[in-house]
């Protein structure tokens, strides 16, 4: 049966941006799940479902709505245990998820978000753009423009956030071990946010932790890689 993913888009429904859906996205065709994609914007996100949801990934399967990347995870686990490959390697790899969750969400979101923010903004059609700006310039303090006007500067924090992956991969190809899992998908979606968004300009060719992201986006047929980089 088909899973239905509501997936953040902007105006350019080909490229869905949300770190967060991209984790699902790459969660489902890890399963070998057969998808079909509904883009949504920021304002429309109440709406899906008949009401109810605040914030996407949300997926229908069959009567089941699931919202979170995490809780999705889980389910597809859970639903097709017999196929695809693993997406937790036994129990003790879900906790681990969700320490590489916090780590993600604390210390890479927040680096992306302040690189990014205006050129999500940029990709957003006029109501989704200012609900995204009332919600991050509260969240900042300051306007999103005077939030990125100096992230030239930091440019080279995000080879030092990234980090504990590169002295990972001394040891294995995937944060799973010798192959991908969920845990690999969560800082993955938020690269690939970064890329879809703004571009990887500023990242070094050079850094171990982009031979692992682009082995990501080679994965599961290059779902990932069909969505062009950002040219910013
Ligand atoms: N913990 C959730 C977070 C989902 C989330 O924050 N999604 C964002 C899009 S990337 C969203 O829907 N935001 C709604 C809004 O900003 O109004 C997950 O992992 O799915």
């Amino acid at each position: 049966m088909t899973i239905k993913l509501y997936e953040l888009a902007g105006i350019d429904k080909s490229r869905p941006f949300s770190p967060h859906c991209w984790k699902a996205r790459m969660a489902l065709a890890h399963k070998q799940v057969e998808v079909e994609t509904v883009p949504v914007g920021f304002t429309a996100i109440a709406e899906i479902e008949n009401g109810g949801q605040t914030s996407v990934p949300v997926i229908r399967h069959g009567e089941k709505v699931i919202a979170d990347s995490f809780k999705i995870a889980l389910y597809l686990r859970d639903a097709y245990p017999d196929r695809g490959d693993p997406l937790f390697r036994g129990e003790g790899s879900i906790p681990l998820a969700r320490f590489v969750e916090a780590w993600s969400q604390s210390q890479l979101h927040s680096w992306i978000i302040q690189w990014s923010a205006v050129d999500i903004h940029a990709m957003l059609n006029a109501a989704d753009q200012a609900h995204f700006r009332a919600k991050r310039e509260k969240q900042f303090g300051r306007t999103m423009e005077e939030v990125v006007a100096d992230r030239e500067g930091r440019a080279g924090q995000l080879r030092q956030i990234l980090t504990p992956i590169r002295m990972m991969l001394a040891h294995q190809p995937y944060l799973g071990g010798s192959q991908p899992a969920f845990a690999d998908y969560i800082p993955f979606g938020a690269l690939q946010w970064l890329r879809i968004c703004s571009g990887l300009a500023m990242w070094d060719r050079d850094d171990p932790v982009r031979d692992w992201f682009e082995r990501l986006l080679d994965l599961h047929g290059g779902l990932a890689r069909s969505v062009p980089e950002a040219s910013r």
